[in-house]
Order: C-alpha cells, then structure tokens, then sequence
C-alpha cells in the first residue's frame, strides 16, 4: 500500500501490550443491568432464562476463541481465562477487550430470542458490556480471583434470596425488608429463610448459589502438551492443538470453586 503524507498520524497510536507469561483474566460486565432486567421483567432474585443465556454467549465466545481456558460467570458477569502462553492479538489489550466484550455482545443479542421468545427486544434498551482485563502472575491468584467472584455470588445471592423472600412471600415492603436485613450476617439470613418461610437455602438452584464454570476439556495427554511454551513448538503442532481446543467439549459446571477439589485436576483445563 502506498504511503501518503498522512501516514504519521499512526505513529501517535499506542498499544498497551499485556506482559508476557501471565494469565489474562477479562471480566465482561452488563451496562445498567439494573434497570435493564427491570425492563424485560427478569424474575427475582433469579431468573433462570438470563442466566441460561449469560451461559449460552459465553460457550459461543469460547467455541470462537480458542485461546480461552475456562470462564466463570454470574449474574451479569463474566470472566474468561487465557494461559499464560497465549498471543491471542499479540496481547494487545485494547484489541482483546474490545474482541471479548462485543462477541459477547452479539452472541446475547442473538441468541436473546432463544431465551426470551415472547420478549423481544426493544433497540432503545439494548443490552451491552463493558470490559476489563486483568493480569495474575500465577495459578494461586487465578484461583484467588475466582473465590472471590464466587464468594461475591453467594453474599449477594443470600442476601437477594432473603429480601425477595420477605417481599413476595412475606409481604414486606422492600424498605421494612432492607430494615429487617440490616446488620445480619450469614447464619441469620439463613435462619430467616429457615424458620419463618421453611427454606432451606442449600436446597436452592446449585446455579443461583455457585455461579457457572465453563471449561474447555482437553483431555489429559493434550493439557500436558498445551502447558509448553509456545515458542517451543512446531507451527504443525501448534495448528493441531488448536484445532483440538476448537472442537473440545465445553463443560458447563455448578461447583464449589473455593476449596481445593476443583483445583486438583486444574492442569486439565488450564495451563
Ligand atoms: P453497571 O454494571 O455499573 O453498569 O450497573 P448494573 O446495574 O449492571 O449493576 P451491577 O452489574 O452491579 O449489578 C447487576 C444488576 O443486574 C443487579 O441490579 C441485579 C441485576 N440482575 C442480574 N441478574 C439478574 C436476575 O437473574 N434477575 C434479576 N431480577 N436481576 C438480575
Ligand atoms: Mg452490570
Ligand atoms: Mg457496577
Ligand atoms: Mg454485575
Ligand atoms: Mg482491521
């Protein structure tokens, strides 16, 4: 392509590369979900068919980009893992980012009908997501980060699960329910479900309580391989394993992520 005059202006262009040998973590967010689950008249504190379709666009994001380990996702959340070895983009961040949050984007948009088929969507309360992406240096803070957005799904699942309870089936306003939550920790939150409405809350959806896991299973024999660097490898090989990561099954999974359990078997999915 010939170079015009005007060609400098690309010099004032600036990538942030993300740095090498750490795992890429991108958190997609909802944009004004509040207002936006009001509007499509999301059930409350869960509503099933959101939550399948939050699920449904991520597996899509991770059928498309390979380079994705895993995912956690819940309510209007969700993060994706790439190894440490990935150079999706040349870990451009701005191109992984803006890749990640607009696939997914398109991924509910088109599948909201699935979902939602009596609902459709109105193209002044579209739904979007914004997105972030952060960098840990080892599996410790991987698995840290995902504690902590489970821990984040079942404070606030508790706490929700409690509040609509009192509400819709105690007759509550929501301002005498916000009262009647306040300063409670978790054993009372569960004692009210328990004794005034006879829910047990570990009887409620494991999905509500523990979020969604997705991981992509590779096998044994292909994991170990996947976990060498990058540069080691032959083009060959690097193109078979891709094609292995594309046609992986993605396992949708409702577990504890907290405890060491899921970790133990981690270099299966991720590496
Ligand atoms: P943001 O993220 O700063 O643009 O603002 P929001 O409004 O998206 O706030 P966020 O992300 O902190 O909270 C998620 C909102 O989405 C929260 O108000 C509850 C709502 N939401 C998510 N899943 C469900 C659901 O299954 N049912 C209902 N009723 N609401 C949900
Ligand atoms: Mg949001
Ligand atoms: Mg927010
Ligand atoms: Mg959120
Ligand atoms: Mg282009």
């Amino acid at each position: 392509m010939a170079k015009s005059r005007f060609e400098y202006v690309r010099t004032y262009e600036q990538d942030t590369m993300l740095l090498p040998n750490t795992y890429i973590v991108i958190r997609l967010d909802g944009r004004g979900f509040h207002r936006f689950s009001a509007s499509y008249g999301f059930e409350k504190p869960n509503d099933k068919r959101a939550l399948g379709l939050m699920n449904a666009a991520a597996k899509q994001v991770m059928k498309q980009l390979p380079d994705v380990a895993g995912a956690y996702g819940q309510s209007d959340e969700y993060s994706f893992v790439l190894s440490r070895q990935c150079r999706l983009f040349d870990r451009r961040e701005a191109k992984l980012v803006s890749t990640f949050a607009s696939t997914f984007t398109a991924q509910y948009q088109f599948l909201w009908p699935e979902y939602f088929p009596a609902t459709p969507l109105d193209r002044n309360m579209l739904p979007s997501f914004d997105a972030r992406a952060v960098l840990y240096p080892s599996l410790r803070e991987v698995r840290d980060y995902f504690s902590w957005r489970q821990a984040d799904c079942h404070i606030n699942n508790l706490y929700n699960t409690c509040f609509w309870t009192l509400v819709l089936r105690g007759g509550l306003s929501e301002h005498d329910a916000e009262q009647a939550l306040m300063g409670t920790n978790s054993g009372d939150k569960n004692e009210v479900l328990f004794s005034r409405f006879g829910i047990n809350y570990n009887n409620e959806d494991i999905m509500f309580r523990k979020g969604t896991v997705l991981i992509r299973d590779v096998g044994a024999d292909t994991a170990a391989d996947l976990g060498e660097p990058q540069q080691d490898k032959s083009k060959r090989q690097a193109e078979r394993e891709e094609k292995k990561k594309r046609k992986a099954e993605i396992a949708e999974l409702h577990v504890d992520v907290i405890g060491d359990e899921f970790w133990t078997d981690a270099g299966r999915w991720i590496s």
